[in-house]
């Protein structure tokens, strides 16, 4: 496969950009070589500078539920260019996107746009603060929220994927305001609100972890989350950036029937554009300025465009309700009959081949996975024309655009990884 012209972008980049590239996880350094630089896409397949064309299990990291360029989106954000790009004044539009995310999602009574995951977190968690005259946070090992001063502590993602138990630049007063404890482990809840219920505004979660790898909840973990939290006039904050509109309209809650106090989205509402929101209870999200005294602003927040692109997005989920059931579909066929050593965590449309014979259901047992194989494994699909996260600790993500052909391709791939393996 001839990658010079991604070489040649890389080496340029690392001038101009650190690392080369805008988001650590993308320079590859999970998974070692030279990241692809991305020309073009459409569908299921992505193209990049050298003209080689990937079957694309990256999906923008989620937010491509219709696959790349979906036509409704696409001739949705035409339609708004000429109006203007950027008003820093309210819309008719965020109204009605407001009123789409309210009538799909169980917990949003109110909702406030900003313009990434990592703005809608960190609001959501100030808000609870505000809320509940409190000041620290739990969060769970591996989880990741947004970089987030405070919660950064712990996190997965890229920090993850380059082993960082934590960031500098964060002052420890901040991360000292985070409790850190094990996913899917409810007795470590228990004992952090006996000892310090009184103090803790909130527990935020993946409900579905992403940002390790997909790790599901172990039945009763959500409930458990919501009971200890009410019984301690904590808040829930259930993160749904990634499984929001993905695994059911109504996201990972609706999925699982346990409702948060406060819900963070990105991705998928923004239809491939920036944009992210948190929402919940009325008379929380009533706290927030110029209603209440939390303040949070943005010049961009509720952006034209985006906006745009998110109602052609939740509109085409509304029409296509069978969506979910397909990507169930896709998603068993696809996680069926991994390589031996190698346990698939799936839920959905979001999936991780682990290298590590399972189960894994936290943090720890995500971090025995063995990296070195599971870049060997990336390496022989990317060579094979399959693009999958170059991470052990991020999920991939299917679409409505990806085949049956697409999957049989795949899984051809792996198959010979598996034979090679072997050999
Ligand atoms: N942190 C993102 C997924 N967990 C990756 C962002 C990116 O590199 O685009």
């Amino acid at each position: 496969m001839n990658t010079a012209q991604s070489e040649a972008l890389f080496a340029r980049a690392k001038q101009s950009i650190p690392g080369g590239v805008n988001s650590p996880v993308r320079a590859f350094r999970g998974v070692g070589g030279t990241p692809r630089f991305f020309a073009r896409a459409d569908g299921s397949h992505i193209v990049d500078a050298d003209g080689n064309e990937y079957i694309d299990y990256v999906c923008s990291w989620g937010p491509l539920l219709f696959g790349h360029r979906p036509k409704p989106v696409i001739d949705a954000i035409a339609s708004v260019l000429e109006l203007g790009t950027s008003f820093g004044a309210p819309t008719a539009r965020e109204v009605e996107l407001a009123e789409l995310i309210i009538d799909a999602v169980p917990s949003v009574e109110m909702v406030r746009l900003v313009s990434s995951g990592t703005e809608a977190c960190m609001s959501a968690v100030r808000l609870a603060r505000g809320f509940t005259g409190r000041e620290l946070t739990v969060k769970f090992e591996g989880c990741y929220h947004g970089h987030v001063d405070s919660l950064l502590v712990k996190a997965g993602s890229g920090l993850a994927t380059l082993s960082l138990p934590d960031t500098a630049g964060v002052p420890s007063r901040f991360s000292e305001t985070t409790i850190a404890l094990p996913y899917n482990d409810l007795d470590s809840v228990e004992t952090a609100f006996r000892k310090q219920g009184d103090q803790i505004a909130c527990i935020i979660v993946e409900p579905v972890a992403g940002n390790m790898g997909c790790i599901p909840p172990q039945p009763g973990f959500l409930e458990g989350l919501r009971r200890i939290t009410q019984q301690h006039g904590a808040l829930l904050i259930f993160d749904e950036v990634m499984t929001g509109f993905r695994l059911t309209r109504g996201g990972a809650q609706q999925l699982y029937g346990v409702v948060p106090d406060l819900t963070t989205l990105g991705k998928i509402i923004g239809g491939g554009l920036p944009l992210a929101a948190y929402g919940g209870r009325a008379d929380i999200m009533r706290k927030i300025a110029p209603e209440g005294p939390v303040y949070q602003a943005g010049t961009l927040s509720g952006n034209p465009l985006a906006v745009t692109a998110g109602i052609a997005m939740l509109r085409q989920l509304e029409q296509h309700r069978e969506i979910y059931a397909a990507l169930e579909q896709t998603g068993a066929e696809l996680a069926a009959e991994p390589p031996p050593e190698v346990c698939v965590n799936r839920v959905g449309s979001m999936l991780t081949f682990f290298f590590h014979p399972g189960p894994v259901r936290n943090y720890e047992e995500a971090k025995r996975s063995d990296t070195r194989a599971f870049g060997e494994f990336f390496h022989r699909l990317l060579d094979r024309g399959v693009y999958f996260p170059p991470s052990q600790f991020e999920a991939m993500f299917l679409s409505s655009a990806h085949t049956p052909a697409d999957i049989a391709f795949t899984k051809s791939a792996i198959s010979e990884f598996a034979a090679a393996a072997r050999a």
